[in-house]
């Protein structure tokens, strides 16, 4: 029964995913925003936003890389839940208080909705978090050393090259003498389970919605 109640969910959740892949290709904002915005019952706003988000961009990137899709298409529907995500997702501001700073950057990569996710989750979750904006790895790694105070870096990549950059940072880190947990994430880590390891993370979150567990286990608690 409850296997039942499950798979029902599933195919519930594919089909509205499916109807939001759809309004994002015909720049259907309402639609969009309706979908993301369901009744009481499924889920927080953040669980709907990454069961239909993720999927839907994840097939449009499918179709784009298949040619299917033109690269404006992928643009526009992006934008849209960049737009969508910043309105949906929680605006709390955490004021430092005994808790870990965490600073939080993309790496050489142009891919942000993942970033904004992660930051407003983090921040809902009452971390303090520095939003580093998008930076190359010596940039990055000049801010983390310039910054004494902060206790932890998340790092968001969507290609594969960005990933394997990780691997540059921790060792310009290691050069520097600054050692601190790093906390990757990002389809290249999604698609590749022991891409974290390799490039010398600490660890890797799936999801946005995972990260403050990840952050707590790291560092003690919660904030
Ligand atoms: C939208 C999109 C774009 C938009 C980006 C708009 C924007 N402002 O973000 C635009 C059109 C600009 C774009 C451009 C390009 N793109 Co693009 N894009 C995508 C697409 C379709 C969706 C990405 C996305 O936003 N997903 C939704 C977000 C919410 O998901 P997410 O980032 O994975 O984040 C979730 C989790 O991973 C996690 N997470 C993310 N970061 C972190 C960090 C931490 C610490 C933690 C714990 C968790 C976490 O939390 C999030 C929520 O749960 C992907 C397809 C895909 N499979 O991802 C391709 C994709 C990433 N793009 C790709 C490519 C190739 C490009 C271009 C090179 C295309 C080109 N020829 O110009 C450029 C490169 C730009 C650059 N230099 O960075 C490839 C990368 C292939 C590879 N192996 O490297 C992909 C995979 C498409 C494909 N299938 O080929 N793209």
């Amino acid at each position: 029964m409850v296997l039942e109640n499950e798979n029902q969910q599933d195919i519930e959740a594919d089909a509205a995913a499916r109807a939001f892949e759809a309004a994002l290709l015909r720049l259907d904002r309402l639609t969009a925003t309706r979908l993301l915005t369901a009744p009481a019952g499924d889920g927080n706003g953040l669980q709907r936003i990454e069961r239909l988000v993720l999927p839907a961009l994840e097939r449009i990137g499918q179709h784009w890389e298949q040619g299917g899709l033109a690269l404006s298409q992928v643009y526009m529907s992006g934008r849209i839940c960049e737009e969508l995500v910043e309105q949906l997702l929680p605006a709390a501001t955490s004021e430092r208080g005994e808790g870990p700073l965490i600073a939080l950057a993309v790496l050489e990569d142009h891919h942000l909705l993942g970033k904004r996710m992660v930051h407003a989750v983090m921040r809902a979750a009452g971390y303090a978090v520095r939003d580093y904006g998008r930076l190359d790895a010596a940039g990055l790694v000049a801010r983390v050393v310039a910054e004494a105070d902060v206790d932890l870096l998340m790092i968001s990549t969507l290609m594969l090259a960005s990933a394997l950059r990780v691997a540059k940072v921790r060792e310009l880190l290691a050069a520097a003498g600054r050692r601190l947990p790093i906390v990757v994430g990002g389809a290249p880590f999604r698609l590749d389970e022991t891409l974290w390891q390799e490039v010398g993370a600490t660890a890797m979150g799936r999801s946005a919605s995972a990260a403050p567990a990840i952050i707590a286990r790291l560092t003690g608690g919660a904030p």
